[in-house]
């Protein structure tokens, strides 16, 4: 009745904005994404019949913001009818700032809620119950390089190259810490409602996931370079189009793309991409990470970088 799971955030190169239906979270854009190797939440779920609640201690301390979400989301895997939980969350990256805790908080919590109610779903479906609580967490679900794929009125998700086969290294830069203004799924929404470039948005992603599913397949960096920076500011400029706009940036994560172009000139290879918060992800080769990690850790502002390899998907740990 208690299990234990550890999952990995995932960095979007291809990114999710937007859903189809916001009752069951389907996405209305496909995305591809790389899992990471050195960030990590690891969940505990102890089922107890005697218990008459759930409860959510995340990172040491009680979370009742948090506790509807996560409580719906035990009762997709293990039922409505399931006995009451105590959870518990620890992870070693700072939460709702634009590094995607809650994607390897739920992939590591579908998983151990699926071992600790013994309900055994294959990983297509725990995919699906992890996308069902947080549309990129159905990524985290499996290591490398994911696509997720849009069909019909389901997900699917395809392993496109593991870690080892292509082990690019992300350096994030850490521009400001603390909760996002916006959580993406009010946002995601907004700009649905009010964003006169969402539709196009929409309509050119496959063009975008088509390309980046070529470059990770011939290993050609360049070109995933060019596509990922463009779908990011593609997505980046809907948000801003929105009422009201929301800006996710500050001036340091400017210093930071500006560090990367700079870097792209002296011929580094490196390309940046940015999600829901003000942190910069920079992606580059093995060889050009020392470089990376010292132009961002120099640029003013830049409060401190994280470097990590691409690593594997969520999966069951020692419950001790
Ligand atoms: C992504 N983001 O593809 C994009 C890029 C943020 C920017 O997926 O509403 O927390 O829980 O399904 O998964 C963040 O959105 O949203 C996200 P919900 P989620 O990584």
């Amino acid at each position: 009745m208690r299990a234990a799971a550890r999952a990995q955030p995932n960095i979007a190169l291809i990114k999710y904005w937007g859903k189809r239906d916001t009752e069951q979270n389907l996405p209305a854009v496909g995305s591809i994404s790389i899992t990471l190797a050195d960030l990590y939440t690891t969940m505990r779920v102890a089922f107890d019949e005697a218990e008459r609640a759930d409860t959510l201690i995340v990172n040491d301390a009680e979370n009742v913001a948090m506790l509807p979400r996560v409580s719906r989301c035990l009762d997709v895997v293990a039922g409505t009818d399931r006995p009451r939980a105590a959870i518990n969350s620890q992870g070693n990256f700072p939460i709702a700032a634009g590094l995607a805790s809650s994607a390897s908080a739920f992939a590591a919590l579908v998983v151990a809620a699926d071992a600790a109610a013994g309900t055994h779903h294959s990983r297509e479906q725990l995919a699906s119950l992890a996308g069902s609580a947080s549309g990129s967490a159905a990524r985290s679900i499996h290591g490398g390089f994911v696509e997720l794929a849009n069909d019909d009125d389901s997900i699917a998700l395809t392993r496109l190259c593991n870690a080892e086969a292509w082990p690019l290294n992300v350096v994030v830069a850490i521009t400001a810490t603390g909760p996002k203004p916006v959580g993406s799924t009010e946002a995601m929404e907004t700009s649905r409602e009010t964003s006169p470039f969402y539709t196009r948005w929409v309509e050119q992603q496959k063009t975008d996931l088509d390309e980046a599913r070529d470059a990770i397949r011939s290993r050609d960096f360049a070109r995933l370079a060019t596509v990922a920076e463009h779908n990011c500011l593609k997505m980046h400029s809907v948000m801003w189009a929105s009422r009201p706009p929301m800006v996710y940036w500050n001036a340091t994560t400017l210093e930071c793309m500006d560090a990367v172009r700079q870097m792209q000139a002296d011929g580094v290879p490196v390309f940046f991409t940015i999600d829901a918060g003000p942190q910069l992800k920079a992606v580059c080769e093995p060889a050009a990470v020392d470089t990376v990690r010292e132009r961002l850790a120099a640029t003013p502002g830049v409060e401190a970088v994280m470097v990590t390899g691409l690593g594997e998907g969520a999966r069951l740990v020692d419950d001790d």
